[in-house]
């Protein structure tokens, strides 16, 4: 078997989901640290998008976080990070892609945003879309398990769980916290924290604070805050969820 490279950023979330998939399958890997403030030139031969993370295995090269834990899960199917049958493995889907498309565009919002009074409505919008998590998604799917789809850690857990490691950095930015309603959510993100795979990835908040600066304060220019801003465009409206009035 080729040897598994990843380029990764301490800082990065989505680099942790795919070093936390890497760990829980036991796989061996090397890092090459990548400072994003300062990429070196042949990054750009690795990395199209210019982003960690980056897997490469041999011949094989996969960016886009989801898109190599999916590699993972199939190239290396034990243990299995995904469920077996076809509907919840739809409802696994249908939760990462909230993730991506929904929770973390609004996320990167609230923190690059400036304006107090919309800080205030994006907070709400934050707060709103992990309320719709915890009730149509955490408690419909999982019965009495601490994890998203039940007893099982999943690809799912993997992809929310470094956005709630650095929710510290919204609560000292912005004042926002994990709502207190979302019981569930609280309760798998403490026994996330539990888990060996995370404790060997994760970092305090602090570390988050200090490194965050430039997004909290608006000046982070690099290709994610750039692309955060314009995808605001298409959150603006928020979730339609039951209840809202729609437009
Ligand atoms: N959608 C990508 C997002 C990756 C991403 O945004 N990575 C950030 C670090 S957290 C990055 O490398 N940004 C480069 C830059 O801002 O210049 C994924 O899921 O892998």
């Amino acid at each position: 078997m080729s040897s598994i490279e990843l380029y990764s950023a301490e800082v990065c979330p989505f680099a942790q989901r795919t070093r936390i998939v890497l760990m829980e399958k036991g796989l061996e890997f090397t890092v090459t640290e990548i400072d994003l403030a300062h990429k070196p030139d042949w990054f750009a031969h690795v990395s199209p998008y210019g982003k960690v993370p980056v897997l490469v295995q041999g011949d094989v090269r996969v960016y886009e976080s989801t898109i190599i834990n999916e590699y993972l899960e199939e190239a290396f199917p034990e243990p299995a990070l995904m469920p077996g049958s076809p509907a919840l493995r739809a409802a696994a889907r249908m939760w990462i892609d909230f993730c991506n498309t929904r929770f973390i565009p609004l996320f990167y919002k609230l923190l690059l945003e400036q304006d107090e009074k919309v800080q205030i409505e994006l907070n709400e919008k934050v707060a709103g879309e992990l309320i719709f998590a915890e009730r149509e998604g955490f408690a419909a799917l999982t019965g009495d398990g601490p994890y998203w789809l039940g007893e099982q850690c999943s690809l799912v857990d993997i992809t929310w769980y470094p956005f709630f490691e650095r929710f510290g950095v919204m609560k000292h930015y912005r004042g926002m916290a994990i709502p207190t309603e979302c019981k569930r959510l609280n309760e798998w993100f403490a026994v996330m924290q539990q888990r060996e795979s995370v404790k060997a990835t994760g970092h305090t908040t602090d570390y988050y604070i200090e490194r965050y600066t430039k997004y909290a304060d608006g000046s982070a220019d690099g290709v994610t805050a750039r692309e955060m801003r314009d995808a605001l465009a298409s959150v603006q409206h928020g979730s339609v969820h039951e209840g809202d009035e729609v437009e």
